[in-house]
């Protein structure tokens, strides 16, 4: 008893100088750390500005990406039946025709055609290079009335009309 009470006497004034001795070398660490961390955030903000502008160049001067569309060619359809791309684009069209019979993939104006077997998947390539709307469709006899062709969307709803306009000549 007399031992643990003798050794708090001695702990309190220890703690003290302690307490004392840690203000003054937390002191010396934190700054320290500040000028570190100055440092590192300088480095970072360099390095960060130096990713932005290698960055950015590239991708202003870059043309538009590639485009890859999949195409289900199906009984009477395609989907989808609505394919939109920016223009300057270069579209790759995958084409897999899940029936028994054979299909094509034609665009008339950008010279697309291109055959599928039965169950069989072709991929055709081709800039899109002039904005506005242009049908694909298949041309195996009959097909395209049953329904298989679609509408490839070059630019920005182009040749969409506004919902409004529609339904105001509609009342008119
Ligand atoms: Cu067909």
């Amino acid at each position: 008893m007399i031992q643990t009470k003798s050794k708090v006497t001695v702990n309190q004034p220890a703690k003290n100088k302690i307490a004392s001795q840690k203000t003054l070398k937390e002191v010396f660490p934190i700054s320290i750390n500040n000028f570190v961390l100055r440092f590192l955030l300088i480095i970072a903000l360099v390095l960060m500005l130096a990713g932005f502008i290698t960055g950015c160049e590239p991708e202003e001067v870059a043309p538009p990406e590639e485009a890859e569309v999949n195409v289900t060619a199906g009984e009477g359809y395609f989907d989808p039946d609505v394919i939109t791309v920016d223009q300057g684009q270069d579209v790759t069209v995958v084409v897999e025709n899940v029936t028994e019979e054979y299909h094509t993939f034609t665009i008339d104006e950008l010279d697309v055609d291109v055959s599928i077997e039965p169950g069989a998947q072709e991929e055709v390539t081709f800039t899109a290079a002039d904005e506005g709307s242009f049908e694909f469709y298949c041309d195996e006899p009959g097909h395209r009335d049953a329904g298989m062709y679609g509408y490839l969307e070059v630019g920005e709803e182009t040749d969409t009309p506004e919902p409004d306009d529609n339904d105001n000549n509609g009342v008119y």
